[in-house]
């Protein structure tokens, strides 16, 4: 049966998530649509991680004990689904890192530190979350790289024509996110990573927002690196991941210096110790990985092309309602088919901040702002937008109620 004819049950689904059936206040039920900043959890990662401290709480590769090995064995298994989820070649390839953010100044502060310097440059995006650009140019303020930008247009796209000019055999490395959070663009990554690679430049993708709404394939995109957080895809805070490719990963440097990340150690130096571990300094988040896997599994379970033909038709749905309500403006691209679930819009006479104060009286729940997006909202004179982001619990009936509370606040504003 293709996945056209067995649509994802958001009603059923939803079920599975305690946090949804609550009334923010009386009469009022929660509608969360600020899943670009982070999703909520399903019973299973919540029983998973509770599991882990209820059961066999202990700490990983060190003790040879039961609870320990039972925690070496969750904590490595989580590893192993997460490899194959994203398709790495090998689970060695998967660093447990805090979140995006961490994974990616992992890059800057090794990768880059050993590899780039006053003659190169480094090419960022201008669509790029901070956490895809502050690291960068912090990297440029070290080492003197010259920083340039893919400029992003006012319709949500990267100009690809203007690689021709801004690539060359200066650029080591080439930084851009998947899936904005603004526009909700993805962007051309195969593309971008071939013609990177064309100049010998190493490119690190930002999948902190496809990773949890569609079907990613590190390999099949060529991407050297690659991060994202497991608390947009159903998976706890404090764990992300660093994807890397194995010869990079083994040639760069360590990030920090601690336990784990040692093979063995005199009073003066030491050896480091065999991926993935060389990079995981410390007691690491051990619950929180465990609740990443339980996480893969349940996206695994619905299969993450029924994820995405789930947010087309939601996000479909909210373009068409938001292009019809009066005064409404939306940033990005308006078919929902090469964007993810996240839609930025303006109302017009009304601040965001007032939009996304008032709709919480309603219970809804979205994010207004720059999105972590600054100068890309500079760059279109835009202060801030309102954003509402779906997942896979997005039903509807969720949309109507936030156009029918545009449709007030609008009024009010009148
Ligand atoms: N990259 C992108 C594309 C993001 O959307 C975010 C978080 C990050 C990186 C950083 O992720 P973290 O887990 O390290 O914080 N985006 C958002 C957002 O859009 N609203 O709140 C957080």
């Amino acid at each position: 049966m293709s996945s056209k004819q067995n649509p994802l049950d958001a009603a059923a689904i939803r079920a599975d998530f305690p946090i949804l059936h609550q009334e923010v206040a009386p009469g009022v039920p929660l509608i969360y649509l600020d899943n670009a900043a982070t999703s909520q959890k399903p019973h299973t990662v919540i029983e998973a991680m509770s599991d882990y401290y209820t059961r066999y709480n202990a700490n990983v590769h060190r003790g040879i004990h039961k609870l320990s090995e039972e925690a070496t064995d969750a904590y490595e298994g989580a590893r192993k689904r997460i490899a194959k989820f994203i398709n790495a070649a090998s689970s060695r390839e998967v660093i447990y890192t805090r979140n995006t953010t961490e994974s990616i100044n992992m890059v800057a502060l090794t990768w880059g530190q050993a590899n780039v310097g006053p003659e190169d440059a480094i090419l960022v995006s201008e669509m790029e979350h901070h956490s895809n650009l502050v690291p960068w140019q912090m990297l440029a303020g070290r080492t003197g790289a010259e920083l340039r930008f893919i400029p992003a247009t006012r319709g949500g796209f990267l100009e690809m024509g203007a690689l021709d000019r801004l690539l060359d055999e200066r650029v080591k490395l080439v930084a851009v996110t998947h899936m904005s959070n603004v526009f909700g663009t993805i962007n051309p990554v195969v593309e971008i990573a071939a013609r990177a690679h064309a100049v010998g430049a190493v490119v690190m993708v930002d999948g902190a927002q496809s990773v949890p709404h569609m079907p990613v394939d590190v390999q099949a995109l060529d991407a050297d690196f690659f991060a994202f957080s497991g608390h947009k895809m159903l998976g706890p805070t404090g764990i992300g991941v660093l994807y890397g490719k194995r010869d990079l990963l083994e040639a760069m440097p360590p990030f920090m210096g601690g336990g784990d990340m040692i093979k063995r150690v005199e009073f003066t130096g030491a050896d480091w110790n065999d991926l993935p571990w060389k990079f995981e300094a410390g007691t690491p988040s051990i619950a929180e990985a465990i609740g990443l896997g339980a996480a893969v599994d349940y996206l695994s379970g619905i299969g993450m092309a029924r994820v995405r033909e789930h947010e087309i038709a939601i996000t479909a749905y909210a373009i068409e309602r938001l292009a019809e309500a009066p005064g409404v403006t939306i940033f990005g691209p308006q078919d929902a088919t090469v964007k993810g679930g996240v839609v930025a819009f303006e109302l017009e006479g009304v601040h965001p901040h007032d939009i996304a104060e008032i709709l919480n009286r309603d219970g809804i729940a979205i994010r207004a702002g720059h999105h972590c997006a600054m100068p890309l909202h500079r760059k279109f004179g835009i202060v801030a937008t309102a954003r509402a982001s779906f997942y896979i619990y997005s039903i509807p009936s969720e949309v109507d109620r936030l156009i029918e509370a545009l449709y007030k606040t609008r009024a009010m504003f009148a």
